[in-house]
C-alpha cells in the first residue's frame, strides 16, 4: 500500500471538525497521527478497524455542575470533568486537574496522551482525565475541602478501583487526593484503591510524590548513557515549581548536575551558584506549604534573579519543561537550540509547540516527549493500585529499582520503533510503542 501525503490532512479535518474549538485536543492528535498514519501504511487491519479514528473519539465524557459554599457563606459554582478516553487495556487512569484555565479541550488532550503514556508503562491502565475550572489559589482549607467533597459527590458515581481511578495533577497535590478519597470512602462505605497519590497512612505508594520528576531524568540520563555521556556536570534549566519541577531539579542534584532555574506563573528564578538541596527545600516550603509566589526565593538568596516570563533564554545543556501545556514555543525552541542545548526532556504534559518539536527534531538532539519522559508518575500510580489490591505495600528501595526499569524500558522501546539510523527520534518512537499495544487490544475486541 502506497503512503498518501494527504492521509493527515484528512485524518486531521474529521478530527477538528467533530471537535470544533478545541486547540489543544487537535495538537494533541496531530502529534501523534503524525508518526502513525506512516507507520500503519503496510498494515490493512489497523486501516480496517477504523482503529486511529477510534482511538481519536473519547469513550465518554462525564461533565458536571460543581456547588459549594465559600468561607463568606457564598455559593460558588464551578464545572467538573471526567473524560473516560479508552480502557482497552486497563481501567481508565489519569490525574485530576484544578486550574482556572481548564477546558474540555485541554483535559481531551490530557486523556488522549495518557492513553499512550499508560501503554508505554507496560503495567495495565487505560487513558482518562478529569478536572475543574477551580482555582486553588488563595483558598483556606477548608474551601479545597468543600470543593473538593462536592467534586466527589457527583464523580464517586463515575469510578471506581475496577472503573477508572484518578490521581493528582496541576493543583491537586496530597491535600486535594486526602479530601478526595475521604469523601468517596464516606458515601461508597468501601476502602479500596481507588485513586492513587494518596498519603502513606490510608493506601499510598512510596515514591509516587517523587516519581514524575524523577522519572523525567532518569529519561534524559538513559538518552545520555545510551550516547557514552551522563546528566553529571550538565546545566540544567527547569520550569515550574511544584510537585514535577522540584523533583526533577533533586534528581539532577543528586546525578551531579547544576539547576539553574525554578518558576512558576508569575515568572522565573535563576540562580548561578546552582539551586542546590538546601535551597532547593526552601522552594519546596515556599511553594507547597507556604504557598507563596517564587519571587520570594531572591529576597533571601541575594545572587539570584527574577524575570517575568519563562526560562528558555537560559543558555544550558538541558531543558526540563515541567509547568504546564506549549511553554515552549518555536521561538524559544529555537533559542535553547541556538544557545546549545543538548537534552530536552518533557516533565510536563505537551510544554512544547508542534513549531518547537519540528525544530527539536530537525536538530536531532535528544529530544523526550511528555508520553514517555513523565510514565514515571503514572507508572509508580499503577504499582500503587498493585499495593492496594493485594493490601500490601513495598519497600522505598524495591520501588526505586521498578522505577528506574520502567524508565529504562520506556526508552528501549522508543530506541526499537524511533531508531533512524545512528540517530533516535524518540517522538517516534513513543507514539508507535504506545499505539501498539492499544491498537492490537481493540483489534482483539473487535468492533465495540
Ligand atoms: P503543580 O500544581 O504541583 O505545579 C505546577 C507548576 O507549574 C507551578 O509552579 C505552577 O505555577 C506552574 N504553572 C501551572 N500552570 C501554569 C501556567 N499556565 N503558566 C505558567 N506556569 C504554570 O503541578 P505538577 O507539578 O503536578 O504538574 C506540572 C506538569 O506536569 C503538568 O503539565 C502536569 O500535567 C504534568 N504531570 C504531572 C504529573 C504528576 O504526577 N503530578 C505526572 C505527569 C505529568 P503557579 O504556582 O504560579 O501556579
Ligand atoms: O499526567 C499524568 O500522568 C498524571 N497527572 C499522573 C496520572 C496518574 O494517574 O498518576
Amino acid at each position: 500500500m502506497t503512503v498518501r501525503t494527504d492521509d493527515l490532512g484528512r485524518f486531521m479535518e474529521g478530527v477538528t471538525r467533530r471537535n470544533p474549538g478545541e486547540p489543544e485536543f487537535h495538537q494533541a492528535v496531530k502529534e501523534v497521527a503524525a508518526n502513525v498514519i506512516p507507520y500503519i501504511q503496510d498494515k490493512p487491519v489497523y486501516q480496517e478497524m477504523q482503529i486511529l479514528e477510534r482511538m481519536a473519539e473519547p469513550d465518554r465524557v462525564i461533565i458536571f455542575r460543581v456547588c459549594w459554599e465559600d468561607d463568606g457563606g457564598n455559593i460558588r459554582v464551578n464545572r467538573g470533568y471526567r473524560v473516560q478516553f479508552n480502557n482497552s487495556i486497563g481501567p481508565y487512569k489519569g490525574g485530576i486537574r484544578f486550574h482556572p484555565s481548564v477546558t474540555l479541550s485541554i483535559l481531551k488532550f490530557l486523556g488522549f496522551e495518557q492513553t499512550f503514556k499508560n501503554s508505554l508503562t507496560g503495567l495495565p491502565m487505560g487513558g482518562g482525565k478529569g478536572g475543574a475550572d477551580f482555582n486553588p489559589k488563595g483558598k483556606s482549607d477548608n474551601e479545597v475541602m468543600r470543593f473538593c467533597q462536592s467534586f466527589m459527590t457527583e464523580l464517586s458515581r463515575h469510578i471506581g478501583e475496577n472503573t477508572d481511578v484518578p490521581a493528582g495533577d496541576i493543583g491537586v497535590g496530597a491535600r486535594e487526593i486526602g479530601y478526595m478519597f475521604g469523601q468517596y470512602k464516606r458515601l461508597n462505605n468501601e476502602f479500596v484503591g481507588v485513586l492513587t497519590g494518596k498519603g502513606l497512612e490510608f493506601g499510598g505508594s512510596l515514591i509516587r510524590t517523587e516519581a514524575t520528576g524523577y522519572g523525567a531524568v532518569y529519561f534524559a540520563e538513559n538518552m545520555l548513557g545510551r550516547i557514552g555521556d551522563s546528566v553529571k556536570g550538565k546545566s540544567c534549566v527547569v520550569s515550574g515549581s511544584g510537585n514535577v519541577a522540584t523533583y526533577a531539579a533533586e534528581k539532577i542534584l543528586q546525578l551531579g548536575g547544576k539547576v539553574l532555574t525554578l518558576s512558576d506563573s508569575g515568572g522565573f528564578v535563576h540562580d548561578p551558584d546552582g539551586i542546590n538541596e538546601e535551597k532547593l527545600e526552601f522552594i519546596k516550603n515556599l511553594k507547597q506549604v507556604q504557598r507563596g509566589r517564587i519571587s520570594e526565593y531572591t529576597d533571601t538568596y541575594k545572587n539570584a534573579t527574577f524575570h517575568e516570563g519563562r526560562p528558555w533564554g537560559v543558555t544550558c545543556d538541558v531543558a526540563l519543561p515541567c509547568a504546564t501545556q506549549n511553554e515552549i514555543t518555536e521561538v524559544e525552541a529555537k533559542l535553547l537550540l541556538a544557545n546549545g542545548v543538548k537534552v530536552v526532556s518533557e516533565g510536563a504534559n505537551m510544554p512544547t509547540e508542534q513549531g518547537g518539536i519540528d525544530a527539536f527534531i530537525d536538530g536531532k538532539i535528544l529530544f523526550a516527549p511528555s508520553k514517555a519522559a513523565n510514565a514515571g508518575g503514572v507508572a509508580v500510580s499503577g504499582l500503587e493500585m498493585s499495593q492496594n489490591s493485594a493490601r500490601i505495600s513495598w519497600k522505598e528501595d524495591e520501588l526505586q529499582v521498578l522505577l528506574q526499569d520502567i524508565m529504562k524500558s520506556i526508552h528501549d522501546n522508543c530506541v526499537e520503533y524511533g531508531s533512524e539510523g545512528e540517530h533516535v527520534n524518540y517522538l517516534k518512537g513513543a507514539n508507535v510503542a504506545g499505539f501498539i499495544k492499544v491498537a492490537d487490544a481493540m483489534v482483539a475486541y473487535g468492533v465495540v
